[in-house]
């Protein structure tokens, strides 16, 4: 495991060496959202290629790049694209980058994604704030020895989504009109999308929005002891009863129509967000 640390440090070493001041905050963000980090200022672009022992992005509508400066007076490090467990990595590797997160000094983590809706109050283009989630994917990045640098061996996952945070989401989707559901997010491993069989299973465990990220995130998050903001995008209805074909492209279109609210939510949860 040390050499896990040990690369850990070479990524933040690299990343640090292009910087002048360490970011505060981590984006983490979804298909079709990475339009967020453009909007930050002062920045500095790192390709996920340059970084050592980084992974690089597959999935169309994830750029793969850092982008590192100023936005709403905070500083942020975005990931423009995220690793999923489909694409063939392993959830040490897919989650490698919120440890270098954590080592760079990020304290807060806010999360995002695109994913189908199993409550049936929702609409595709709604926004989701995460209280909690499911880990359905079969594996666990804390696998494999721990590392103690970062947390415990059996980290705490009694409050795994910050409750100030979301507090301050509603308030602030509130102050701005932006209307705003908040729910359970069940994490598969994909690549496929679900069956009407599957998704009606997963609607009776609890669940109000699946997709195939963001868990495996939130979890070494907490384990590092980052507090976390989940925003889920519903790009479209995932209920087994009425279950209609999907494409990836169908999820960019609404995440492409639906960008605006997103972005406008978190810039202004960042602007209000208190670090101390
Ligand atoms: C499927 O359309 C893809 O969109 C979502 C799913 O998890 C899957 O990767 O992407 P993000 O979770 O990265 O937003």
């Amino acid at each position: 495991m040390d050499n896990k640390f040990n690369k850990i440090n070479e990524a933040k070493d690299y990343i640090f060496s292009k910087l002048k001041e360490a970011p505060e905050i981590g984006l983490i963000l979804g298909s079709g959202l990475g339009e967020l980090a453009d909007k930050i200022e002062n920045e500095v672009k790192i390709p996920y290629h340059e970084i050592p022992h980084f992974p690089v992005s597959t999935v169309e509508g994830h750029k793969g790049q850092l982008v590192i400066g100023t936005l709403e007076g905070k500083r942020v490090v975005a990931m423009q694209g995220r690793f999923h467990y489909y694409e063939g990595y392993t959830m040490s590797e897919v989650t490698f980058p919120v440890y270098v997160m954590k080592a760079l000094g990020v304290k807060m983590l806010f999360v995002t994604n695109a994913c189908g809706g199993m409550n049936k109050a929702f609409a595709p283009g709604d926004l989701m704030i995460i209280n909690d989630h499911i880990n359905f994917t079969g594996a666990n990045p804390l696998i494999g020895p721990n590392m103690n640098e970062f947390g415990p061996r059996f980290p705490d996952m009694s409050r795994a989504y910050d409750y100030e945070l979301i507090q301050l989401a509603q308030k602030v989707a509130l102050d701005k009109g932006i209307k705003i559901q908040n729910g359970v997010y069940v994490a598969i491993s994909g690549p496929n999308y679900m069956t009407p069989a599957e998704l009606k299973m997963l609607a009776r465990l609890g669940a109000d929005t699946v997709g195939m990220s963001t868990v495996p995130e939130v979890i070494v998050a907490n384990h590092a002891k980052m507090r976390v903001l989940g925003i889920s995008l519903i790009t479209d209805m995932a209920i087994g009863e009425e279950l209609e074909p999907l494409t990836h492209e169908q999820v960019m279109a609404v995440a492409e129509k639906s960008k605006t609210k997103f972005i406008e939510l978190v810039r202004g949860i960042l602007y209000e967000v208190d670090l101390a």
